[in-house]
């Protein structure tokens, strides 16, 4: 019997348990099925499903699309500059273009210098996302991209949210649709899923008022995805949004996947409080955050994946969120980021060498899989005896887990 047939079948059982709420039982029947939930559905798992229960559900789910595997991929990150002329309340991050001479503003140089400083190391994706400043435009990142792609062809460059994109194609006065043209022909390879937030207007006005709004971040992902490109989708949960915002927040989503098919992966992100505007608001428990993976894997029946971004969750907690419907932890080696550690992350220094990673996902007893940005298998790490990787820059061992 495969995995998820157990599952299905210790689902099916549960259903003649009298403990578990009959409305309940109409939404695990779902599960068990293959069909898909509706909002309501997904509203009565957020308020009324006990963990155990959505863990069970979530997983089925989650064995039925990946198996038994936990993927991951060895990247590292540009931030080109942490000043911003945006002010959405939740950033710890960005220094607002008043102050700044605290932050840092990366030349082309620069960034083009830290590309060089991974020569020779195996990663396979740069990830480029950092605050809104005039002279980082159109033109500055078209070249950019370009230079990256004469250095090192091979090297997937996953970089800037609907949020910069918005705001230089407006710039540029070009339109969506030729911004979208001249970035594909620059070298961008696929989107990550920042700056998404939270779609709904009225939520969005009092978190991030003056960037993009939902449609134009959801319009942004369609055209991407319309040109043959992936991308990622984030959610940046528990402040001062509803359940039904973030189911809201997921209908969207799963609407234009059903359109494009071109989302790859679904990540929530936990609203980090420290040193920012929201600061005041408690951070969300550890019950409600693997609620939120197990509630979207659920939920997102056309998303092939849902990812925990270990720096912001933390490495403990992500490695329990394998056990509700993730199957992607991202970050390796060296992640450069310095969005969470700055937002209050346990993560001071999110760096996790691949024998930490692989380590961690074997103890959930998952099968650790390096994959490419677009989730073409590149190894089985199962077996490795790791001896070269522990010379890697930022390496912290692990203790050992069972
Ligand atoms: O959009 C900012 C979030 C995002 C805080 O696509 C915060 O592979 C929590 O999207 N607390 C950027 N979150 C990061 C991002 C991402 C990260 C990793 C992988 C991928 C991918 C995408 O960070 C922003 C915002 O939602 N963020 N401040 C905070 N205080
Ligand atoms: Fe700027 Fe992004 Fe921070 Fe908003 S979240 S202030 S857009 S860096």
């Amino acid at each position: 019997m495969t995995q998820s047939n157990t599952e299905a079948t210790l689902l099916a059982a549960l259903m003649k348990d009298e403990s578990v709420p009959q409305e309940l039982k109409a939404v695990q029947q779902k599960v068990v099925d293959g069909a898909r939930i509706s909002d309501e559905d997904a509203m009565l798992l957020f308020e009324k499903a006990p963990l155990s229960l959505l863990s069970m559900m979530a997983d089925l789910v989650r064995t039925r699309k990946n198996g038994n595997k936990t993927f991951f991929n060895r990247n590292f990150h540009i931030e080109p500059t942490n000043v911003c002329i945006y002010t959405c309340k939740f950033c710890s991050y960005s220094r607002l273009i008043k102050h700044r001479g605290d932050g840092w503003e990366y030349t082309m140089e620069d960034m083009l210098n830290i590309v060089k400083k991974y020569d020779g190391q195996p990663v396979t994706e740069v990830h480029i996302v950092g605050g809104v400043l005039p002279q980082y435009d159109l033109d500055f990142y078209c070249e950019l991209f370009r230079k990256i792609k004469e250095h090192r062809p091979e090297l997937h460059i996953k970089a800037l949210t609907p949020v910069e994109y918005h705001y230089i194609f407006k710039k540029a006065k070009v339109t969506y649709e030729e911004g979208v043209r001249r970035i594909v022909e620059s070298g961008v390879d696929s989107l990550p899923g920042g700056g998404a937030e939270i779609f709904d207007p009225e939520i969005r006005e009092q978190i991030c008022a003056d960037k993009c709004t939902g449609d134009q971040w959801l319009r942004i992902h369609e055209l991407w995805h319309e040109a043959g490109k992936r991308s990622n989708a984030t959610i940046l949960y528990g402040h001062i949004e509803k359940y039904s915002h973030r189911i809201d927040h997921m209908r969207r989503l799963r609407e234009l996947q059903d359109k494009t098919g071109g989302f790859q992966t679904f990540i929530p992100l936990k609203f980090r409080n420290k040193d920012n505007e929201m600061a005041y608001l408690t951070e969300t428990t550890v019950v409600e955050d693997m609620k939120m993976y197990a509630v979207s894997r659920i939920y997102l029946d056309n998303f092939d994946h849902i990812k925990a971004y270990w720096p912001m969750l933390g490495r403990h907690m992500a490695q329990v969120s394998m056990s509700f419907g993730v199957d992607d932890l991202d970050g390796t080696i060296d992640d450069t980021t310095k969005i969470y550690s700055m937002a209050g992350s346990e993560e001071q220094n999110p760096a996790m060498s691949t024998y930490d990673l692989v380590t961690l996902i074997k103890n959930a007893g998952r099968i650790p899989v390096e994959r490419d940005t677009l989730y073409h298998e590149l190894k089985d790490w199962s077996e490795d005896a790791f001896a070269e990787d522990t010379e890697y820059k930022g390496y912290i061992p692990l203790p050992t887990l069972n």
